[in-house]
């Protein structure tokens, strides 16, 4: 028979930890109940960017360093919890993109799949498989996993956009790649829109086959999306907690518009005071119209057009908008379906 080891014996136990530490070997019970608590621990904290503090930093970054040798002159947006990991929540990266008129930033591809947000002003363009999609404030725009990309400047305003990846994801699965184009802009073999017309009008080519997961209708013009939810406000009660919400879908599979990322858009009516709800996909917000507050435990979030905010994974929150608000947000949540691991609750 074993003796029962006593609880108090805590130097053979740390020289035991020393002894097979050096193998590598550590033991689960000093670890197991962070490693698996009994709800959501994230180093992601609520946060607010406002766009009052960082248009200038974005503009003077524009005197600092051009697009081309930054290759992309991007100011992270780092979770106040996770400095130096350049991500906004545990699974996403986060930044704002400057081109200036005249500038290209250079053609290249990655295995990370982008989003655009057009934050700030008009005609600036991204490329993406030989068609152009001009930029204008609001719209939503996606670069593909491995898709060469570029984006320039031949207008005559400052163009900012937000950039949504999913870098700690791919990070995650060690599965980056990136390849830089002998051209500084690839060629445009496509007119502008034609993306659109074959899969933004709730039509599609007779013989389209998806090759990829990610939604061949690469751009979603605010205008459209503005427009729906709009009609929607007018129409229907707002949603307790989300007050009018679409999903942003891949015309051609009814699924997510990117396998990583989700990405929605909201129209809170104006004096919306929103129930509490939580989910665990942490999510960044952008405003793109109007005035409101986002709250949590006891505090308060103030947001204007243009502020980027988080909401963690598993963080009670409730939206309220003192005018009408209208949000763009995005989240891990498709991976996290397809996983079987994503609740929401509220
Ligand atoms: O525009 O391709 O914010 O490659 C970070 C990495 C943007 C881009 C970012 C990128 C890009």
């Amino acid at each position: 028979m074993s003796a029962i080891p006593k609880p108090s014996n805590q130097a053979a136990r740390q020289s035991f930890y020393k002894k097979i530490d050096e193998a590598s070997v550590t033991p689960l019970w000093e670890v197991l109940h962070s490693l698996i608590p009994p709800a959501p621990k994230t180093p992601c904290v609520p946060a607010i960017f406002k766009w009052r503090e960082l248009h200038p930093w974005v503009m003077e970054a524009g005197e600092l360093i051009t697009a081309k040798e930054a290759e992309r002159r991007v100011l992270v947006l780092e979770n106040p919890g996770l400095r130096g990991e350049s991500r906004i929540t545990h699974s996403i990266y986060a930044g704002l993109q400057l081109i200036l008129p005249g500038e290209v930033a250079p053609a290249h591809r990655h295995s990370q799949s982008a989003l655009r947000f057009v934050m700030e002003g008009s005609g600036a363009y991204t490329a993406v498989q030989g068609e152009r999609v001009t930029m204008h404030p609001g719209d939503f725009i996606i670069t593909p996993s491995w898709t060469w990309h570029d984006h320039g400047n031949p207008g005559d305003e400052a163009v900012i956009w937000l950039d949504g990846l999913d870098v700690p994801i791919v990070q995650l699965f060690d599965a980056q790649f990136l390849e830089r184009h002998d051209a500084e802009s690839q060629k445009t073999t496509r007119t502008e829109g034609e993306s659109l017309a074959r899969f933004g009008s709730n039509m599609l080519p007779l013989d389209f086959k998806p090759s990829s997961r990610t939604s061949p209708l690469w751009s979603y013009p605010y205008e459209r999306s503005r427009e729906a939810l709009a009609q929607l406000a007018r129409a229907e009660a707002p949603h307790p907690a989300h007050g009018h919400k679409l999903r942003y879908v891949n015309p051609a599979t009814g699924g997510w518009a990117m396998p990583t990322m989700g990405t929605f858009m909201q129209m809170l009516p104006k004096g919306f005071s929103g129930k509490s709800y939580r989910s665990t996909d942490s999510s960044v917000f952008a405003v793109v119209e109007g005035k409101g507050r986002v709250t949590f435990s006891d505090e308060t979030l103030h947001f204007e057009p243009k502020d980027v905010f988080v909401m963690p994974s598993w963080e009670a929150y409730s939206l309220h908008a003192d005018t009408e608000c209208v949000l763009f947000s995005f989240s891990d949540r498709p991976v996290q379906q397809a996983l079987d691991l994503w609740r929401e609750e509220g």
